[in-house]
């Protein structure tokens, strides 16, 4: 089998004086933070979709960039070359894991029966080079929002025949994880929403979307699937709203729906900010909920209002996350690079660059995050701030033990409250600073 990427080997770290544009500045995978090589703290994927179907096509203009790896598209044959191409530059660039959707893998044919003999040989295909590798899968899904009968949604689809449909994919992309180890299984709701409530029966959908899951979860578990089911929220974007619209929506869906056992969050950075949220919160309320499990690792661009998947090289924010996730213990599933190069990067020097830049920026984040924890400053002032909380009546409304009674006749006594002091904001966000650039 030919090289593809040829001209390009395995990516090397070369630290931060290197201009090298093909080297990494800051991961190291061996480097220890916290107890940890980074390679352990940072299990990153590539995402089947981007890196090796994506193409650069808008809705202005067409392909940029030739994802066809010397074969006809659309073919058997380009399914492989793909997962050749997929493989070389995952060992290349030193990646661990990879995530992937049904319909990234292999054509879809008009009968879903070809699709599975298709999906099938594909995976025969991986397996084998996961075997000579050492890649392995961090978690699969089911693409059921391009196809046209998606257009009403998958769980939440007014027909009948599409939620089966929606159904035998999600069964099938089960069954390919379980196949191919992968960690865990995503639902990123895409077309689980409305366009308009004059047509919606909100209740149904949201029942329906979990009974698929509930489906989803009882099939899985009877063929092995040991991993984590994950909700990936998102608010809006292909639809107008979507059900799972962020982290504290989609954690109320699955305890309302008795699916929390089962089910952690995928949190990606750009669905957060379409949210209204940063990055950081949504992880944050993933993690008191303890239900933080995996990462789609990218970055919006605030100055637009849509999903631009751009590879991430925000510092400040790749270090509030790796925060939340030394916080948090750790990930069960990993980082997945949910990201593009952008139309006019086209060329395959520039896919590598990418992963660099991503790679690096999470490295940054790592150390940075545990050198805040290190430095204690910032989780000082935390716990002084609830101090009052420690003694007295503070202690007993903590415990859960006082009553309404009695904190008011603690605050008539009192009179008035002191001040409940400063919050200190500016210092912190100094703090941040010195140990970001120290
Ligand atoms: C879309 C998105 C998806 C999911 C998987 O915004 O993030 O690619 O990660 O379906
Ligand atoms: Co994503």
């Amino acid at each position: 089998m030919a090289e593809i990427f040829s001209g390009i080997s395995k990516i090397k770290y070369e630290g931060p004086a290197s201009k090298n544009p093909l080297a990494f500045k800051f991961y190291d995978a061996d480097r220890v933070v916290f107890g940890k090589p980074m390679r352990e703290h940072l299990p990153f994927a590539m995402a089947w979709w981007h890196n090796l179907c994506n193409a650069g096509k808008d809705m202005f203009g067409d392909v940029t960039v030739d994802k066809s790896f010397g074969a006809t598209k659309d073919t058997m044959a380009h399914a492989k070359a793909k997962v050749d191409a997929g493989f070389e530059f995952m060992q290349k660039v030193g990646i661990q894991y990879f995530c992937f959707h049904d319909v990234d893998l292999v054509p879809e044919a008009d009968d879903i029966n070809e699709t599975n003999a298709r999906l099938d040989e594909i995976t025969d295909y991986m397996l084998e080079k996961m075997k000579n590798t050492g890649i392995q899968c961090l978690w699969g899904t089911a693409n059921m929002f391009s196809n046209p009968r998606f257009m009403n949604g998958a769980g939440s689809s007014n027909s009948a025949e599409v939620f089966c449909f929606a159904a035998a994919q999600v069964k099938k992309a089960l069954e390919l994880t379980v196949k191919l180890g992968g960690r865990g299984y995503v639902f990123w709701g895409g077309r689980e929403g409305y366009e308009t409530l004059l047509n919606t029966d909100m209740k149904f959908e949201q029942e329906n979307i979990a009974r698929l899951m509930r489906m989803a979860v009882n099939y899985g578990r009877s063929i092995g699937f040991k991993g984590d089911f994950y909700i990936e929220p998102k608010p809006k974007e292909p639809m107008k709203h979507q059900y799972d619209y962020d982290a504290a929506t989609a954690i109320g869906f699955l305890r309302a729906n008795g699916l929390d056992k089962d089910f952690k969050l995928n949190i990606e950075a750009n669905h957060a900010t379409l949210a209204g949220h940063s990055f950081q919160h949504d992880l944050r309320v993933s993690r008191v909920n303890g239900m933080l499990g995996s990462i789609d690792a990218n970055q919006g661009d605030l100055l637009l209002g849509w999903d631009t998947d751009e590879f991430p090289f925000d510092v400040y924010e790749a270090t509030m996350c790796m925060y939340e996730v030394l916080k948090s213990g750790g990930l069960t599933g990993g980082f997945n690079f949910d990201a593009k190069t952008r139309r006019p990067s086209y060329t395959y020097d520039d896919m590598f660059e990418a992963f660099i830049l991503g790679m690096d920026t999470f490295a940054l984040g790592l150390i940075k995050a545990a050198a805040l924890i290190e430095d204690g400053r910032i989780d000082e002032f935390v716990a002084d701030r609830y101090a009052s909380y420690k003694e007295g009546i503070g202690a007993r409304i903590a415990s859960g033990e006082a009553t309404l009674e009695e904190c008011a006749a603690n605050a008539a006594a009192a009179k008035a409250p002191a001040m409940p002091g400063s919050g200190r904001q500016e210092y912190l966000e100094s703090v941040v600073n010195s140990v970001l650039f120290s």
